[in-house]
């Protein structure tokens, strides 16, 4: 297990490192932008290291939740070092790679709401396709309002319908009411952490959306620090929040 996990890391360390081996311009030191992209991108990488080495540490109900954590950050992580790559080569936004980004990473945590429920024995699948279907539509909206297949305002309405519709399922939808009756006190502590995320977390998303685009304009600089702030907090603290409701649910430290 740990020669596993040491491989894992490994592995996505140097994912992450080829994917800037033959860069040829260097991070100028007034680019705020591209060293918020470095700052973030190794922020993401710690991350992803300290919830794999975490998993043995929690009850096996929750170990899932705790490994998806880290495929977040990870996967982050290498998306990270090719949009920094982009941003200090060309100072354009690297939209294709934040939506692949997103579009792996969104419905893997809405897959943690569905887990962190069925860890508890609370879950159904119904809920997990809902949430699902919330992402794809937030985040197709987005990326044809931001690549410019369709006016900006039009993907910014399809975008904030799918947040909405997710915000409404974990709110007063199915997976909303399961965890508040669920009885357990590290769930429903979690589970109103990473709801709080998804809406005052996620809410900085569009409002970079709206600087970005929306005010006349495409401001690339304002755009891309707040979606790398958003997702500095996004991912690792909606993870911690996950890894703090294990370890608490777990009672002693397991070996
Ligand atoms: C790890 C990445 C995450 C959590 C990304 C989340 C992205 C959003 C919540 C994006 C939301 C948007 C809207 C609500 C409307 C405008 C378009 C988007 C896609 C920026």
């Amino acid at each position: 297990m740990k020669k596993l996990k040491l491989f894992a890391l490994t592995a996505v360390a140097l994912l992450g490192v080829t994917g800037v081996a033959n860069a040829e311009v260097m991070l100028a030191q007034d680019d705020f932008v591209g060293i918020s992209f470095w700052i973030i991108s190794m922020g993401m990488l710690a991350a992803t290291a300290f919830f794999f080495m975490e998993t043995g540490n929690v009850a096996a109900g929750w170990r899932t939740s705790v490994i998806v954590a880290g495929l977040v950050t990870g996967i982050a992580f290498i998306h990270y070092m090719y949009m920094r790559e982009v941003w200090v080569t060309t100072g354009d936004s690297p939209t294709v790679y934040r939506y692949i980004d997103w579009l792996i990473t969104v419905p893997l945590q809405m897959v943690e709401f569905y887990l962190i429920l069925s860890a508890v024995g609370k879950a159904n699948s119904g809920m997990f396709w809902r949430l699902l279907l919330g992402s794809v539509v937030m985040l197709v909206g987005g990326y044809l309002g931001e690549a410019g297949y369709i006016n900006a305002t039009l993907g910014f309405i399809i975008g904030m319908a799918g947040w909405v519709y997710i915000l409404y399922e974990i709110f007063s939808g199915e997976a909303g009411k399961a965890a508040a009756k669920s009885g357990n006190k590290a769930l429903v502590t979690a589970f109103g952490a990473m709801r709080m995320i998804v809406t005052v977390g996620w809410a900085i998303y569009p409002l970079g959306y709206v600087f970005g685009y929306l005010t006349g304009g495409v401001d690339a600089e304002s755009l891309n620090v707040v979606y790398n702030l958003a997702d500095f907090v996004n991912k690792i603290a909606f993870g911690l929040v996950i890894w703090a409701a294990a370890t608490s649910s777990s009672g002693k430290r397991a070996k």
